[in-house]
């Protein structure tokens, strides 16, 4: 669940959802769920230590703005340093477009940091891949890691700019395809706007748990 002084986190089925609840439940399978949570991913702590969020970055993988930045400030100088220490697989590049490398969480209530790069939508050769690509392989990390519980954000939803609808798509029916080794994924999303998006695209794609 989220803790956070400032908001309140409560979960809900879909079909009892208000317009005061900021959370949603799907199935993915028999034995995983979808949380759509609305808040900041910075504050997202689950009961358990096989945990990691995914932090939205960029192929230099030193930080950024965005939520990149945020996970930066609150996990801390040491995460620079653990990211520093990543091998360059060309000169700047540590993680390529559609790639992800893991970190210790250090300062922050999650375990581990994903990091993973999605495209920039007006640059990118192909997007919809790219992007499919940062969500399998951020899982696939995960899943190397043991990780049962782990959280993202709307890749490449900010900066980036990827259109909401299209990204919805992508993230929730990949992340559906790759389910089975975790407990609970959950989308962690800041603004109210994409936050309904999620919801509509998860009621597309999912049943209700
Ligand atoms: N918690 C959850 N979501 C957040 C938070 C937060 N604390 N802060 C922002 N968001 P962005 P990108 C949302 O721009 O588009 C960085 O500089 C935000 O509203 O963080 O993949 C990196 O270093 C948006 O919906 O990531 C890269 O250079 C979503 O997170 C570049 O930005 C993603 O927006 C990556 O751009």
């Amino acid at each position: 669940t989220l803790s956070s002084p400032t908001r309140t986190s409560r979960l809900t089925t879909v079909s009892s959802m208000a317009s005061k609840d900021e959370g949603a439940v799907f199935n993915l399978s028999d034995s995983s769920l979808l949380k759509i949570l609305k808040g900041d991913i910075t504050k997202w702590s689950v009961d358990s230590s096989s945990d990691a969020i995914v932090t939205p970055a960029n192929e230099r993988m030193l930080g950024g703005g965005g939520a990149d930045g945020a996970i930066h400030r609150a996990a801390g100088p040491q995460l620079r340093a653990a990211c520093y220490e990543v091998p360059e697989v060309r000169p700047g590049v540590r993680c390529p477009t559609g790639e992800a490398r893991v970190t210790p969480g250090f300062n922050l209530p999650a375990s581990r940091v994903i990091h993973t790069v999605g495209p920039i939508y007006d640059s990118d050769v192909n997007p919809q891949e790219s992007l499919t690509n940062a969500y399998k392989n951020s899982l696939r990390v995960a899943k190397e890691n043991n990780i049962k519980y782990i959280a993202f954000p709307a890749i490449s939803c900010g900066i980036y700019g990827y259109p909401f609808d299209e990204a919805a798509a992508i993230g929730i029916s990949t992340i559906k395809q790759f389910s089975n080794d975790f407990k609970e994924v959950h989308f962690v999303l800041f603004a109210d706007d994409i936050f309904s998006v999620w919801v509509n695209k998860a009621k597309e794609v999912l049943q209700k748990a």
